[in-house]
């Protein structure tokens, strides 16, 4: 068994980040060794905070909606470097974006144009934290401030420069198209197959659109309770694969795993 999880308004509250109401879950899959795997749209520089205050820093991790993927020593073979990078990096996206910028006028905020001050404004993180989320590698998180028309054309130019808009909690994402947190998983869960030599059985616990591929990608799927009216349609929305929970954030992720691991 292996899971993958959201953390923005799965495993960390929606507005304070904390996961306390987790921490008797987090507690049994450590002691049962079932790995969990952050599968995000933060940084690196993020993740691996996280990952040390919640004591996993033996996992890989998804970073950057899936355009990131991070090995751990001991997972690397040969020559291969600790991170896998899917599509354009982050300095690339950036001039895409300030160029269709100039030549359209369009009304858009990326991390990239703002101060800490402001990304913690708009986020609720303390200033240091947003400068760890400010440390981009292959996604831009943007704020729009134009039109549906003019986004739709946005959306567009961006398509013909290989990059796809996600939406996530707060933001929308740019990124490569193809890239996503579904294609991450696919491609981490053949890694874990192969190692152990046997097929893994899969959990995915998300609450926002940007989750969508990845819950697709795995056997079991866990649905939080979203702060957006966004809908989580799945193509095998039955009752044995399925789980929408009834609680936000870290409440709804231990009612999910309650739901498909009964017997902890
Ligand atoms: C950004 O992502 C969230 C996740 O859903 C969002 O779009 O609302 C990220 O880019 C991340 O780096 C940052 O930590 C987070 C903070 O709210 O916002
Ligand atoms: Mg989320
Ligand atoms: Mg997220």
């Amino acid at each position: 068994l292996i899971i993958f999880t959201d953390l923005d308004g799965s495993l960390l509250d929606h507005h304070d980040y904390s996961w306390q109401p987790a921490q008797p879950w987090l507690d049994k899959l450590s002691a049962a060794n079932i790995p969990l795997v952050l599968t995000t749209s933060k940084t690196p520089a993020e993740v691996a905070a996280l990952q040390s205050a919640l004591h996993l820093t033996h996992q890989p991790f998804i970073a950057e909606n899936g355009a990131m993927i991070h090995l751990p020593p001991g997972w690397r073979t040969g020559d291969e470097v600790p991170f896998h990078i899917n599509g354009a990096g982050y300095s690339e996206i950036r001039q895409t974006l300030v160029e269709l910028r100039q030549r359209y006028d369009f009304e858009f905020r990326g991390f990239g144009d703002v101060t800490p001050n402001q990304v913690a404004v708009w986020t609720g993180l303390s200033e240091p934290e947003a400068e760890l989320a400010m440390q981009r590698e292959a996604s831009e998180p943007l704020v729009w401030f134009g039109n549906d028309l003019d986004f739709a054309y946005l959306k567009k130019c961006l398509a013909r420069e290989g990059l796809a808009l996600t939406r996530g909690g707060r933001f929308w994402h740019v990124m490569a198209a193809g890239a996503g947190k579904g294609q991450a998983v696919q491609w981490l869960s053949e890694r874990y197959q192969q190692k152990r030599g046997q097929p893994v059985i899969s959990i995915g616990i998300g609450d926002g659109p940007n989750d969508l591929s990845m819950l697709e990608a795995v056997n079991y799927a866990v649905v939080i309770k979203g702060h957006h009216d966004h809908e989580m349609p799945l193509h095998r929305d039955d009752i044995s694969h399925v789980f929408r929970t009834s609680e936000f954030g870290p409440q709804g992720w231990s009612q999910g795993l309650s739901h498909f691991i009964p017997v902890f």
